[in-house]
């Protein structure tokens, strides 16, 4: 007789080499995927609520049915359900590089998750000036919480835990910052991996490979909490440009006042954040910028698919279809993100003949 128990929930907390393992009721189980699952656009992601079946108790395996619905998702690393992110970043062993750090800002305020300072390190020969350079402008002018902490000086990683307590966080930030060592800092028992600053640049490798929900304390279950390795590819190539300036909050205070309500503060006349630049931190405006010219790109490759895809609208008019709606989508779809365009052509595709075909809007 199998002891197979029916339906019960859990949270994936570990994807590792094709299996999932999930928690549930205090028990871990390691799952494979219910086959379609993937092909129906739900792939499980750490910190997802996850249905079991085919429970098996005593070898403690069981699969993936069905994904809960989550709150928000991240993509790099990709995980669900996040609360917040800690950015840690070192002063020295690697350098401080604002522009890196502003990108990873950027991409955590687009997620709409908060994001957290965290300066590591703080042992290595960070001068007092450095410092509260770094507080004024992250902290006061743009009212991100901000810590100090280094593993040498356990006094500052009291702040650290307190800001977890009851909280899925991660940790992101360059290789070699420190992320792990804080982990082990906080809670030795977590054994995790650290590699050497010049080992890891020499070989362009990260010591922190998969992504797991951890539990930080033992006696704080609630408490959960992601290391994640370092990522050099932080490009903001998926994101139109008034998005990405509605990320940066230093514009948020004058950008009311420019001439045209699409300004991207960049040369355009009668721009009131331009008007205001002396207020704005250079390193940050020069974030913007850098990042801008990848939102751009991102907007020229949208508009191109747009276009074949009103083409493809045009054919089928051509063959007497639904002339009305074509017109409408062609307005539409002009500053439509690929998303969109993707989901109203095969939105369309599903109600017409077999024997039309689409342009390409896949095509990656
Ligand atoms: N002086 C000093 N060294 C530290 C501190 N924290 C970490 N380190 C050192 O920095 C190096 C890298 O630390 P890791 O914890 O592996 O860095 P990581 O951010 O996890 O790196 P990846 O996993 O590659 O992303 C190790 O040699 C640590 O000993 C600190 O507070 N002070
Ligand atoms: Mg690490
Ligand atoms: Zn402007």
């Amino acid at each position: 007789m199998s002891a197979e128990r029916d339906k019960m929930t859990g949270r994936l907390r570990k994807y590792h080499s094709n299996f999932y393992y999930v928690e549930a009721d205090g028990v871990q189980y390691e799952c494979a995927l219910r086959g379609l699952i993937k092909k129906e656009g739900t792939e499980p992601l750490v910190g997802d609520f996850v249905e079991l079946d085919s429970v098996q108790p005593q070898s403690k395996t069981a699969r993936i049915h069905r994904v809960l619905p989550r709150k928000n998702t991240i993509s790099r690393p990709k995980l669900a359900n996040v609360d917040q992110v800690f950015v840690v970043y070192s002063l020295k062993e690697p350098e401080f590089d604002p522009n890196q750090m502003d990108r990873y800002l950027t991409h955590i305020e687009l997620a709409g998750l908060k994001a957290i300072l965290c300066i590591s390190k703080t042992d290595l020969a960070a001068t007092q000036a450095d410092l509260s350079r770094i507080q004024t402008l992250y902290g006061e002018q743009l009212g991100y919480t901000v810590v100090f902490s280094s593993v040498r000086q356990p006094e500052t990683l009291q702040v650290l835990s307190k800001l977890a307590e009851g909280k899925i966080s991660v940790l992101a930030g360059p290789s070699g910052s420190g992320k792990s060592s804080l982990l082990n800092a906080l809670n030795p028992a977590l054994q995790l991996r650290v590699g050497e600053v010049s080992e890891k640049i020499a070989r362009g490798q990260h010591t922190t490979r998969h992504v797991e929900l951890l539990t930080l304390f033992a006696d704080q279950p609630d408490t959960l909490i992601a290391d994640t390795p370092g990522f050099s590819n932080l490009k903001l190539n998926y994101v139109l440009p008034d998005r990405l300036r509605d990320a940066f909050r230093e514009f948020a205070p004058y950008q009311s006042a420019c001439a045209f309500s699409d300004c991207l503060h960049v040369d355009e006349e009668g721009c009131a954040v331009l008007a205001h630049r002396a207020d704005i931190a250079e390193s940050r405006y020069q974030s913007y910028l850098n990042m801008l010219a990848e939102a751009r790109q991102h907007k020229e490759a949208v508009n191109s698919t747009s276009q074949k895809a009103e083409f493809g609208y045009k054919q089928l008019d051509r063959k007497g279809k639904d002339a009305l709606r074509i017109l409408r989508l062609k307005e539409k779809n002009r500053d439509a993100s690929r998303r969109v365009v993707r989901q109203q052509v095969s939105q369309l595709e599903g109600d017409l003949s077999e024997d039309l075909r689409f342009p390409d809007v896949d095509a990656e």
